[in-house]
Protein backbone atom coordinates (compact mmCIF):
# COMPACT_ATOMS: atom_id res chain seq x y z
CA UNK A 1 0.00 0.00 0.00
CA UNK A 2 2.43 2.29 1.21
CA UNK A 3 4.95 1.83 -2.09
CA UNK A 4 1.62 2.15 -4.03
CA UNK A 5 1.30 5.64 -2.74
CA UNK A 6 4.98 6.31 -3.44
CA UNK A 7 4.20 5.54 -7.01
CA UNK A 8 1.15 7.23 -7.64
CA UNK A 9 3.27 10.36 -5.62
CA UNK A 10 6.02 10.09 -7.48
CA UNK A 11 4.54 9.96 -11.27
CA UNK A 12 2.21 12.67 -9.41
CA UNK A 13 5.36 14.82 -9.33
CA UNK A 14 6.69 13.88 -12.60
CA UNK A 15 3.50 14.90 -14.48
CA UNK A 16 3.70 18.12 -12.56
CA UNK A 17 7.38 18.93 -13.58
CA UNK A 18 6.75 17.91 -17.32
CA UNK A 19 3.72 20.47 -16.98
CA UNK A 20 5.34 23.24 -15.36
CA UNK A 21 7.73 23.03 -17.97
CA UNK A 22 5.56 23.21 -20.63
CA UNK A 23 3.92 26.23 -19.23
CA UNK A 24 7.31 27.68 -17.90
CA UNK A 25 8.27 27.52 -21.52
CA UNK A 26 5.62 29.12 -22.71
CA UNK A 27 5.65 32.23 -20.78
CA UNK A 28 9.64 32.50 -20.39
CA UNK A 29 9.84 31.24 -16.70
CA UNK A 30 12.00 28.47 -16.77
CA UNK A 31 14.73 29.96 -15.07
CA UNK A 32 17.04 27.43 -16.98
CA UNK A 33 15.98 27.66 -20.60
CA UNK A 34 18.12 30.21 -21.71
CA UNK A 35 20.85 31.95 -20.14
CA UNK A 36 19.66 35.79 -21.12
CA UNK A 37 23.45 37.17 -20.83
CA UNK A 38 24.32 34.86 -23.90
CA UNK A 39 21.48 36.18 -25.96
CA UNK A 40 22.10 39.16 -28.34
CA UNK A 41 19.35 41.47 -28.32
CA UNK A 42 18.62 41.85 -31.86
CA UNK A 43 17.76 44.82 -33.64
CA UNK A 44 15.15 43.35 -36.59
CA UNK A 45 13.44 45.20 -39.08
CA UNK A 46 12.06 43.14 -41.82
CA UNK A 47 10.20 46.06 -43.27
CA UNK A 48 13.12 47.98 -44.04
CA UNK A 49 11.84 51.00 -42.56
CA UNK A 50 14.52 53.81 -41.45
CA UNK A 51 16.32 53.37 -38.05
CA UNK A 52 14.93 55.97 -36.75
CA UNK A 53 11.59 54.11 -36.72
CA UNK A 54 13.94 51.11 -35.32
CA UNK A 55 15.15 52.93 -32.76
CA UNK A 56 11.92 54.05 -31.65
CA UNK A 57 11.00 50.03 -30.91
CA UNK A 58 13.66 49.95 -29.13
CA UNK A 59 13.42 51.30 -25.93
CA UNK A 60 13.46 50.09 -22.35
CA UNK A 61 10.95 50.32 -19.63
CA UNK A 62 13.65 49.38 -17.40
CA UNK A 63 13.98 51.44 -13.96
CA UNK A 64 16.61 53.79 -13.97
CA UNK A 65 17.51 54.23 -17.22
CA UNK A 66 16.38 57.99 -18.54
CA UNK A 67 15.51 58.20 -22.13
CA UNK A 68 17.79 60.68 -24.26
CA UNK A 69 14.51 62.94 -25.56
CA UNK A 70 14.69 63.64 -21.15
CA UNK A 71 17.77 64.41 -21.13
CA UNK A 72 19.06 67.74 -21.31
CA UNK A 73 21.72 68.03 -23.65
CA UNK A 74 22.82 69.77 -27.13
CA UNK A 75 25.65 69.85 -29.70
CA UNK A 76 27.79 72.68 -30.16
CA UNK A 77 30.38 73.52 -32.85
CA UNK A 78 33.63 73.25 -32.21
CA UNK A 79 35.87 73.25 -35.56
CA UNK A 80 34.74 73.42 -39.14
CA UNK A 81 36.86 73.09 -42.45
CA UNK A 82 38.02 69.22 -41.86
CA UNK A 83 38.35 67.20 -44.75
CA UNK A 84 37.04 63.91 -43.65
CA UNK A 85 39.16 63.82 -39.97
CA UNK A 86 39.03 60.32 -38.67
CA UNK A 87 40.38 60.45 -35.42
CA UNK A 88 41.03 63.15 -32.53
CA UNK A 89 43.43 62.33 -30.28
CA UNK A 90 43.65 64.71 -27.02
CA UNK A 91 47.61 66.00 -25.62
CA UNK A 92 46.35 68.38 -23.08
CA UNK A 93 43.15 69.98 -22.13
CA UNK A 94 43.30 72.50 -24.82
CA UNK A 95 45.08 70.73 -27.79
CA UNK A 96 44.01 67.92 -29.69
CA UNK A 97 45.40 66.09 -33.08
CA UNK A 98 42.95 65.30 -35.79
CA UNK A 99 43.58 62.94 -38.30
CA UNK A 100 42.27 63.68 -42.25
CA UNK A 101 42.03 61.05 -44.38
CA UNK A 102 44.16 62.22 -47.18
CA UNK A 103 46.96 61.94 -44.79
CA UNK A 104 47.46 64.98 -42.58
CA UNK A 105 47.40 65.96 -39.09
CA UNK A 106 46.10 69.11 -37.61
CA UNK A 107 46.26 70.83 -34.47
CA UNK A 108 42.98 72.42 -32.68
CA UNK A 109 44.45 74.44 -29.85
CA UNK A 110 41.83 76.37 -27.57
CA UNK A 111 38.91 75.40 -30.16
CA UNK A 112 41.06 77.00 -32.94
CA UNK A 113 42.18 74.95 -36.07
CA UNK A 114 45.92 75.79 -37.24
CA UNK A 115 45.96 76.37 -40.48
CA UNK A 116 49.59 74.30 -41.04
CA UNK A 117 49.35 70.67 -40.21
CA UNK A 118 51.29 68.83 -37.54
CA UNK A 119 52.86 66.70 -40.14
CA UNK A 120 51.80 64.86 -43.53
CA UNK A 121 51.79 61.27 -44.36
CA UNK A 122 52.89 61.81 -47.89
CA UNK A 123 52.56 57.98 -48.22
CA UNK A 124 49.49 57.31 -47.30
CA UNK A 125 46.78 56.07 -49.46
CA UNK A 126 43.34 58.10 -49.74
CA UNK A 127 40.52 56.49 -51.20
CA UNK A 128 37.03 54.96 -49.76
CA UNK A 129 37.34 53.69 -46.53
CA UNK A 130 40.77 53.94 -46.15
CA UNK A 131 43.64 56.20 -45.68
CA UNK A 132 44.99 58.12 -42.56
CA UNK A 133 42.71 56.85 -40.20
CA UNK A 134 43.03 55.59 -36.17
CA UNK A 135 45.50 57.92 -34.09
CA UNK A 136 45.96 57.28 -30.10
CA UNK A 137 48.28 58.78 -27.43
CA UNK A 138 51.07 56.65 -25.46
CA UNK A 139 49.08 56.21 -21.66
CA UNK A 140 52.69 57.89 -20.77
CA UNK A 141 52.37 60.72 -23.15
CA UNK A 142 53.32 63.49 -20.78
CA UNK A 143 56.78 61.78 -20.21
CA UNK A 144 57.27 60.36 -23.45
CA UNK A 145 55.04 62.58 -26.41
CA UNK A 146 54.20 58.88 -28.45
CA UNK A 147 51.76 59.46 -30.83
CA UNK A 148 50.27 56.47 -32.66
CA UNK A 149 48.89 56.57 -36.01
CA UNK A 150 47.38 53.87 -38.62
CA UNK A 151 47.14 54.95 -42.01
CA UNK A 152 46.93 53.02 -45.49
CA UNK A 153 49.54 52.70 -48.14
CA UNK A 154 50.52 51.11 -51.26
CA UNK A 155 52.91 48.11 -51.39
CA UNK A 156 53.80 46.76 -55.10
CA UNK A 157 50.48 47.83 -55.90
CA UNK A 158 48.65 46.39 -53.41
CA UNK A 159 46.95 48.86 -50.89
CA UNK A 160 48.23 47.54 -46.94
CA UNK A 161 48.06 49.23 -43.85
CA UNK A 162 50.48 49.75 -41.21
CA UNK A 163 50.97 50.98 -37.43
CA UNK A 164 53.59 53.48 -36.45
CA UNK A 165 54.47 55.42 -33.44
CA UNK A 166 55.71 59.07 -33.62
CA UNK A 167 57.10 61.85 -31.13
CA UNK A 168 55.11 64.65 -30.80
CA UNK A 169 57.59 67.95 -30.71
CA UNK A 170 54.73 70.22 -30.29
CA UNK A 171 55.68 71.68 -34.01
CA UNK A 172 56.15 68.13 -35.79
CA UNK A 173 55.82 64.76 -35.60
CA UNK A 174 59.39 62.68 -35.66
CA UNK A 175 61.33 59.58 -35.37
CA UNK A 176 58.60 57.33 -37.37
CA UNK A 177 58.97 53.48 -36.32
CA UNK A 178 57.00 51.38 -37.84
CA UNK A 179 55.44 48.72 -35.40
CA UNK A 180 53.18 46.68 -37.86
CA UNK A 181 52.80 46.95 -41.64
CA UNK A 182 51.39 44.63 -44.53
CA UNK A 183 48.46 44.65 -43.07
CA UNK A 184 45.81 43.81 -45.69
CA UNK A 185 43.86 46.53 -46.91
CA UNK A 186 41.50 47.53 -49.85
CA UNK A 187 39.42 50.78 -50.69
CA UNK A 188 37.10 49.29 -48.72
CA UNK A 189 37.07 47.27 -44.66
CA UNK A 190 40.76 48.93 -44.01
CA UNK A 191 39.94 48.62 -40.23
CA UNK A 192 42.64 50.92 -38.98
CA UNK A 193 41.34 52.05 -35.03
CA UNK A 194 43.59 52.41 -32.43
CA UNK A 195 43.27 52.37 -28.84
CA UNK A 196 45.55 51.46 -25.72
CA UNK A 197 43.58 49.01 -23.47
CA UNK A 198 43.84 49.53 -19.53
CA UNK A 199 46.45 46.61 -19.63
CA UNK A 200 48.52 49.13 -21.50
CA UNK A 201 48.41 47.23 -24.88
CA UNK A 202 47.85 48.70 -27.93
CA UNK A 203 44.74 47.16 -29.83
CA UNK A 204 44.79 47.81 -33.37
CA UNK A 205 41.22 47.01 -35.37
CA UNK A 206 41.75 45.60 -39.50
CA UNK A 207 39.28 45.07 -42.12
CA UNK A 208 39.26 42.10 -44.39
CA UNK A 209 40.12 44.39 -46.97
CA UNK A 210 36.72 43.19 -49.27
CA UNK A 211 38.32 39.39 -49.11
CA UNK A 212 36.20 37.68 -46.78
CA UNK A 213 38.22 34.54 -46.02
CA UNK A 214 41.38 36.27 -44.64
CA UNK A 215 39.12 36.77 -41.63
CA UNK A 216 38.87 33.10 -40.50
CA UNK A 217 42.62 32.63 -41.65
CA UNK A 218 45.14 32.71 -38.73
CA UNK A 219 48.09 33.40 -41.13
CA UNK A 220 46.24 36.80 -42.04
CA UNK A 221 46.60 39.93 -39.86
CA UNK A 222 43.29 41.17 -41.98
CA UNK A 223 39.83 40.96 -40.58
CA UNK A 224 40.71 40.71 -37.34
CA UNK A 225 41.81 42.62 -33.49
CA UNK A 226 45.05 42.81 -32.70
CA UNK A 227 47.40 43.62 -29.24
CA UNK A 228 50.70 44.60 -28.99
CA UNK A 229 53.18 46.30 -27.06
CA UNK A 230 53.66 49.95 -27.48
CA UNK A 231 57.00 49.21 -28.86
CA UNK A 232 55.27 46.27 -31.50
CA UNK A 233 56.87 43.45 -29.67
CA UNK A 234 53.89 40.69 -29.41
CA UNK A 235 52.38 39.92 -26.04
CA UNK A 236 53.60 36.78 -24.22
CA UNK A 237 49.97 36.47 -23.26
CA UNK A 238 48.46 36.88 -26.68
CA UNK A 239 46.51 33.86 -27.25
CA UNK A 240 47.97 32.59 -30.78
CA UNK A 241 52.09 32.13 -29.26
CA UNK A 242 54.13 34.52 -31.78
CA UNK A 243 50.96 36.37 -33.29
CA UNK A 244 49.55 39.94 -32.49
CA UNK A 245 46.17 38.46 -33.21
CA UNK A 246 43.62 39.18 -30.31
CA UNK A 247 40.61 37.71 -31.80
CA UNK A 248 39.39 36.48 -35.47
CA UNK A 249 36.16 36.52 -37.89
CA UNK A 250 35.69 40.28 -37.74
CA UNK A 251 34.47 42.00 -41.31
CA UNK A 252 35.32 45.80 -40.30
CA UNK A 253 35.56 47.15 -37.06
CA UNK A 254 35.83 50.56 -36.61
CA UNK A 255 35.05 51.38 -33.30
CA UNK A 256 36.36 50.01 -29.59
CA UNK A 257 36.63 50.73 -25.75
CA UNK A 258 36.41 48.74 -22.46
CA UNK A 259 33.47 49.43 -19.97
CA UNK A 260 34.82 51.73 -17.42
CA UNK A 261 35.39 50.20 -14.27
CA UNK A 262 34.79 46.40 -15.39
CA UNK A 263 36.81 46.98 -18.23
CA UNK A 264 34.63 44.48 -20.73
CA UNK A 265 35.94 45.73 -24.34
CA UNK A 266 33.12 46.38 -26.58
CA UNK A 267 33.51 46.80 -30.79
CA UNK A 268 31.34 48.34 -33.40
CA UNK A 269 31.31 45.88 -36.90
CA UNK A 270 30.05 46.58 -40.02
CA UNK A 271 27.83 43.88 -41.68
CA UNK A 272 28.09 43.24 -45.11
CA UNK A 273 26.90 45.34 -47.70
CA UNK A 274 25.30 43.01 -50.44
CA UNK A 275 28.76 42.32 -52.86
CA UNK A 276 29.69 39.99 -50.07
CA UNK A 277 26.04 39.34 -47.95
CA UNK A 278 23.43 40.32 -47.45
CA UNK A 279 23.16 44.47 -46.19
CA UNK A 280 22.66 45.08 -43.08
CA UNK A 281 23.85 43.20 -39.78
CA UNK A 282 25.99 45.86 -38.12
CA UNK A 283 26.86 44.47 -35.31
CA UNK A 284 28.25 45.55 -31.70
CA UNK A 285 30.12 42.74 -30.16
CA UNK A 286 32.14 42.25 -26.57
CA UNK A 287 35.46 41.16 -27.61
CA UNK A 288 36.96 38.42 -25.19
CA UNK A 289 40.68 36.77 -25.94
CA UNK A 290 41.14 34.05 -28.34
CA UNK A 291 37.44 34.14 -29.93
CA UNK A 292 35.81 33.97 -33.16
CA UNK A 293 33.15 36.69 -34.33
CA UNK A 294 32.06 34.52 -37.16
CA UNK A 295 33.05 36.39 -40.44
CA UNK A 296 32.05 35.28 -43.41
CA UNK A 297 31.18 32.29 -41.44
CA UNK A 298 27.90 33.54 -39.76
CA UNK A 299 26.57 37.29 -40.40
CA UNK A 300 22.82 38.59 -38.71
CA UNK A 301 21.23 36.24 -37.06
CA UNK A 302 23.07 33.35 -37.70
CA UNK A 303 24.47 31.19 -34.84
CA UNK A 304 27.13 28.56 -35.03
CA UNK A 305 28.79 26.73 -32.20
CA UNK A 306 32.11 28.22 -31.15
CA UNK A 307 31.22 31.24 -32.76
CA UNK A 308 30.40 34.68 -30.47
CA UNK A 309 27.11 35.82 -31.71
CA UNK A 310 26.78 39.61 -31.43
CA UNK A 311 25.09 41.53 -28.78
CA UNK A 312 23.26 43.79 -30.84
CA UNK A 313 22.39 43.58 -34.85
CA UNK A 314 21.51 46.39 -37.02
CA UNK A 315 19.24 45.54 -40.36
CA UNK A 316 19.12 47.69 -42.71
CA UNK A 317 23.04 49.11 -42.00
CA UNK A 318 23.47 52.19 -39.68
CA UNK A 319 27.67 51.74 -40.45
CA UNK A 320 28.76 52.36 -36.81
CA UNK A 321 31.98 54.25 -36.79
CA UNK A 322 33.99 55.00 -33.84
CA UNK A 323 33.00 54.12 -30.14
CA UNK A 324 33.62 55.20 -26.65
CA UNK A 325 32.57 54.77 -23.37
CA UNK A 326 31.58 58.10 -21.42
CA UNK A 327 33.52 58.03 -18.55
CA UNK A 328 32.56 61.38 -17.33
CA UNK A 329 29.97 62.62 -14.71
CA UNK A 330 29.22 65.81 -16.93
CA UNK A 331 26.13 64.68 -18.41
CA UNK A 332 24.96 62.33 -15.32
CA UNK A 333 22.96 60.20 -17.48
CA UNK A 334 25.30 59.16 -19.88
CA UNK A 335 27.62 57.66 -17.04
CA UNK A 336 29.19 54.75 -18.18
CA UNK A 337 26.85 54.64 -21.48
CA UNK A 338 28.41 53.78 -24.76
CA UNK A 339 28.64 55.47 -27.77
CA UNK A 340 28.67 54.95 -31.17
CA UNK A 341 28.99 57.44 -34.54
CA UNK A 342 26.41 56.46 -36.95
CA UNK A 343 28.08 57.26 -40.72
CA UNK A 344 25.08 55.61 -42.67
CA UNK A 345 22.97 55.76 -40.02
CA UNK A 346 23.28 59.85 -39.92
CA UNK A 347 23.56 60.46 -35.72
CA UNK A 348 25.10 58.94 -33.15
CA UNK A 349 23.52 55.32 -31.15
CA UNK A 350 23.44 55.14 -27.21
CA UNK A 351 23.82 51.89 -25.88
CA UNK A 352 23.02 51.76 -21.84
CA UNK A 353 24.93 49.07 -20.52
CA UNK A 354 23.51 46.95 -17.46
CA UNK A 355 25.20 48.62 -14.62
CA UNK A 356 24.98 44.84 -12.18
CA UNK A 357 25.97 43.14 -15.59
CA UNK A 358 28.89 44.43 -17.97
CA UNK A 359 27.98 41.66 -21.14
CA UNK A 360 24.33 42.60 -20.94
CA UNK A 361 22.84 45.61 -22.88
CA UNK A 362 19.76 47.21 -21.08
CA UNK A 363 18.66 49.52 -23.98
CA UNK A 364 19.86 51.50 -26.70
CA UNK A 365 18.71 54.24 -28.89
CA UNK A 366 19.48 57.05 -31.50
CA UNK A 367 19.94 60.16 -30.11
CA UNK A 368 17.39 62.56 -30.65
CA UNK A 369 18.73 65.91 -32.04
CA UNK A 370 21.64 65.38 -33.76
CA UNK A 371 21.37 66.52 -37.66
CA UNK A 372 24.62 66.68 -38.64
CA UNK A 373 24.80 63.93 -41.26
CA UNK A 374 27.53 61.19 -41.25
CA UNK A 375 28.99 60.58 -37.53
CA UNK A 376 32.71 58.99 -37.28
CA UNK A 377 34.98 59.23 -34.35
CA UNK A 378 33.89 60.49 -30.92
CA UNK A 379 36.15 60.74 -28.07
CA UNK A 380 35.65 61.89 -24.18
CA UNK A 381 37.83 65.02 -23.88
CA UNK A 382 39.96 65.73 -20.81
CA UNK A 383 36.76 68.28 -20.02
CA UNK A 384 34.16 65.39 -19.92
CA UNK A 385 32.88 66.45 -22.99
CA UNK A 386 31.78 63.88 -25.61
CA UNK A 387 33.59 65.15 -28.75
CA UNK A 388 32.31 63.85 -32.47
CA UNK A 389 33.53 64.19 -36.05
CA UNK A 390 31.81 64.64 -39.22
CA UNK A 391 32.80 62.56 -41.97
CA UNK A 392 30.37 64.05 -45.03
CA UNK A 393 33.31 65.19 -47.29
CA UNK A 394 33.95 61.25 -47.69
CA UNK A 395 32.30 61.32 -50.81
CA UNK A 396 28.82 59.29 -49.46
CA UNK A 397 26.83 62.49 -48.56
CA UNK A 398 25.88 65.95 -48.90
CA UNK A 399 28.37 68.06 -48.21
CA UNK A 400 26.72 70.66 -45.86
CA UNK A 401 28.20 74.38 -45.31
CA UNK A 402 31.22 74.28 -42.99
CA UNK A 403 32.15 70.57 -43.91
CA UNK A 404 33.51 68.37 -41.99
CA UNK A 405 32.95 69.11 -38.33
CA UNK A 406 33.96 68.55 -34.70
CA UNK A 407 30.95 69.11 -32.50
CA UNK A 408 30.76 68.75 -28.77
CA UNK A 409 27.68 67.14 -26.72
CA UNK A 410 27.25 69.57 -23.87
CA UNK A 411 24.59 70.02 -21.08
CA UNK A 412 21.92 72.20 -22.36
CA1 LIG B 1 30.07 38.58 -36.22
Amino acid sequence: MRDKIKYYLGLGFIGFLVLAALVSDHFKIWPFSENLNSQPTYLINPSGSSPENQVANSQSDEPGIVEARQINYQIEPVVSGLNVPWSIVFTSPTRMLVSERPGQVRVVENDKLLPNPLHIFADAESEGEAGLMGMAADPNYSSNQFIYACYAYQNTGQMKTRVVRLRDTGTALVEQKVLLENIPAARNHAGCELGFGPDGKLYVSTGDASTRDIAQDRSSLGGKILRINPDGTIPADNPFTGSPIWTLGHRNSQGFDWHPGTQVLYATEHGPSGFDGQGGGDEVNIIEKGNNYGWPLVSHQQTRQGLIDPKLVFTPAIAPGSAVFYDSQVIPEFTNNLFFGLLRGQGIMRVVVDAANPWRIAMYEKLPGIDVGRVREMVVGPDGQLYFTTSNRDGRAPVRDGDDHIFRLVPR
